[in-house]
């Protein structure tokens, strides 16, 4: 296969972890176009050894596209998606605008690749937090089956953009000298500090990103009565995010157990070795393709519960990766042939 790769939103945080992505992992592309707002476009970007000049994102530009990465954020999905799915081209979409639609697949492939066989023409990927926190709760829930569960992040600004990663070195860096600290990105100050609030309060005082949480995590995990609360923090880390999580299962559990479930899960790494000090930490599963599960432990608040502790990149597998992972899987399934191709049929 030779596709005609197109990534929305190119300039972006995760757009840029595309371009990388694509490239260190070999996707099968016979060509890969740029795309972002008309203020971008024109611009020529170096990557990778190859001159690419940012197209415009505008309806028609998908016509001799054959897959196309969304990640300019769910206003610009709402606007152009529907014109790239006309075109026949396939849209793996980052943002959370049909991620709850009932005819729209919500897939990590480790977990529900079914869904790459049975849509319309649009992916939707996960939340970050939910994709890193799944990595270490699918396995066990196959393992014991999942009751609810409750848990605490501790995310990286990267999650906000790049942007917010500009503001944390800035005001380190005011930090240190001494200087006035002034923040924009961020209700507060993010460096030495935590902000218990990810997206805007709802009416329950659960925040947006809880929320998707609970709703991402029973349509990925296929657990529509899935009892789920959540608080999520941001805290002054730059990239990936951790959670930690206190899960309640169905049947006995033990940490041996859960131990193997996580070792022998394609979407994790166990770093549990408590009596040395490992576990997972996010400067260690940034840039990395599986999440670090660790702190593993019988829960004393739950029945038949476990703890653990899980880091994962946000730009990886909460985002870009999971995007490319599953086009990677429709490719290597038949499910995704360049448009040429089938025409020609
Ligand atoms: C964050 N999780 O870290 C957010 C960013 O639903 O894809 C991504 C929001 C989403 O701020």
């Amino acid at each position: 296969t030779s596709l005609t790769v197109g990534i929305v939103g190119a300039t972006g945080a995760v757009g840029q972890e595309l371009v990388r992505l694509l490239h260190e992992r070999n996707f099968p592309m016979a060509s890969l176009r740029l795309f972002a707002s008309a203020r971008s476009a024109g611009k020529t970007v170096e990557r990778f050894g190859k001159k690419y000049v940012i197209e415009e994102a505008k309806p028609g530009v998908f016509a001799d596209v054959d897959v196309a990465f969304f990640a300019a954020g769910g206003s610009v999905t709402k606007a152009l998606a529907g014109d790239a799915i006309k075109a026949g081209c396939l849209v793996i979409d980052k943002s959370s605008v049909h991620r709850m639609d009932a005819d729209v697949p919500l897939v990590i492939p480790e977990i529900n690749p079914q869904g790459l066989r049975n849509h319309r023409g649009i992916i939707a990927n996960p939340n970050c937090s939910t994709a890193v926190t799944l990595m270490g709760l699918w396995p066990l829930h196959q393992r014991f089956g999942l009751k609810r569960y409750f848990a605490a992040t501790y995310q990286s600004v990267s999650g906000t953009g790049a942007e917010a990663v500009q503001e944390l070195e800035n005001q380190t860096q005011a930090y240190v000298k001494g200087q006035p600290i002034t923040h924009k990105v961020y209700p507060y100050q993010i460096a030495q500090n935590c902000i218990p609030q990810v997206d805007s309060f709802g009416e329950n005082g659960y925040t947006g990103e809880e929320h998707k949480m609970m709703l991402e995590s029973r349509k990925i995990m296929g657990l529509p009565n899935l009892k789920v609360s959540t608080t999520c923090v941001r805290v002054p880390v730059v990239r990936a995010h951790s959670i930690a999580v206190n899960a309640e299962f169905e049947k006995p559990v033990s940490v041996e157990e859960a131990r193997k479930a996580i070792a022998a899960f394609e979407g994790a790494v166990l770093v549990d070795d408590t009596a040395n000090r490992k576990y997972p930490t996010p400067l260690d599963f940034a840039e990395k393709v599986k999440c670090g599960v660790g702190r593993l432990r019988v829960d004393t608040a739950l029945d038949n519960g476990l703890s653990f502790w899980v880091s994962g990149d946000n730009l990886w597998k909460g985002a870009a990766l999971n995007a490319v992972q599953n086009a990677e899987f429709m490719a290597r399934e038949g499910l995704l042939k360049p448009k040429r191709a089938l025409a020609s049929v």
